[in-house]
């Protein structure tokens, strides 16, 4: 069976996906295209052949033509047009973060709960990446021994936005790292600091956090939103036994005037290309047969993001370490 989607949000991520889903995705159909600018949904509906262009994000979850819903609008929407998916009772692949708020995500999960399925898949697609997925292996097969440490980087060319904040670099953008991290490393986090060296200019400057795990394992994350030479994100796992590196993700090297060359993506789409497609896949899978994707982020996986990006920003902005305090995990999550 076919599956028809709404794509929510025709901006940048609502165009990748729809075409994902369109070209490289078989059993699934964009059928609306929905956007508060009618032109930016038709110029997307018009690249993937979707039937409807709406305006109303509502009337196109609750649409007859439409059996789950791809939610790619600013970051503030997620929740709310997530739990309105639940409430016409279609799945729903929602961008991430699922809400900067972690109160949002208890509604959101007390409503999946109150439904008695899963609906809400978030769209941290680093989980399907290869590097995380070789690095979540080395682990769980006693490769590299007990985890001891994860470094990050995290670097974007420029920030979407000119009032985009240090406290944005733990909300938006961090939560891919405190999510893939949690995955690979299976565990939670007990503690977070944050440090913001300075600039000699007005843009955002980097983000350092350290956190620690309820394990004993000590992460350090680098979110640095105004890198300027490229998109760059690095990982490397520390074990007893060994470790595992992401190495950069190139398919030639230039070699020219006595150096070598490898050129870096300018944003996130080319660099996880893959990993949405996969993504995506499991979205559909999830779809036709209502099973929850064995690596698919959750709506508790979107909660734990939240905890952290909180603790997270009070930690920046009162220059200590704090605590990361999470609920009991609902048996329905277990
Ligand atoms: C953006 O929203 C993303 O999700 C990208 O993956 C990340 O690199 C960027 O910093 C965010 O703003």
């Amino acid at each position: 069976m076919t599956i028809r989607l709404a794509v929510i949000g025709a901006g940048i991520m609502g165009c990748d996906h729809a075409r994902i889903f369109a070209e490289e995705i078989p059993g699934a159909t964009i059928t609306i295209v929905c956007d508060a600018s009618e032109t930016r949904a038709r110029a997307v509906a018009d690249t993937v052949g979707a039937r409807h262009v709406l305006t109303d994000p509502d009337a196109a979850i609750t649409s007859s033509d439409v059996d789950a819903v791809i939610v790619a609008s600013p970051d503030f929407t997620h929740a709310p047009l997530s739990m309105a998916s639940i409430a016409a009772g279609k799945p729903v692949l929602c961008e991430k973060p699922l809400s900067q708020k972690s109160a949002d995500c208890v509604q959101v999960m007390e409503a999946e709960q109150a439904a008695g399925r899963s609906f809400v898949q978030l769209g941290f697609m680093r989980r399907y990446d290869q590097s995380y997925m070789e690095m979540r292996r080395a682990l769980t097969e006693g490769r590299i021994g007990r985890a001891l440490m994860m470094h990050n980087f995290h670097r974007n060319v420029a920030t979407p936005a000119a009032d985009f904040t240090g406290a944005m670099a733990i909300t938006n953008s961090a939560p891919h790292e405190f999510d893939v991290v949690r995955l690979v490393l299976g565990t939670d986090y007990a503690t977070i600091s944050a440090w913001q060296p300075k600039r000699s200019d007005a843009v955002v400057a980097p983000v350092f956090m350290v956190l620690e795990t309820v394990d004993g394992q000590v992460v350090d994350i680098e979110i640095n939103n105004n890198a300027a030479y490229g998109y760059d994100v690095r990982a490397e796992l520390v074990g007893e036994k060994g470790g595992i590196a992401m190495n950069p993700v190139a398919y030639t090297r230039l070699d020219q005037n006595l150096c070598q060359q490898v050129g870096y993506d300018a944003d996130w789409r080319g660099r996880y290309h893959e990993a949405y497609v996969r993504q995506n896949r499991a979205f559909v899978r999830f779809v036709q047969t209502g099973v929850f994707p064995e690596i698919g982020s959750s709506a508790w996986d979107g909660y734990a993001a939240a905890v952290v990006a909180e603790a997270g920003v009070k930690a920046l902005a009162e220059g200590r370490k704090v605590p990361v305090e999470m609920m009991k995990k609902p048996e329905f999550y277990k």
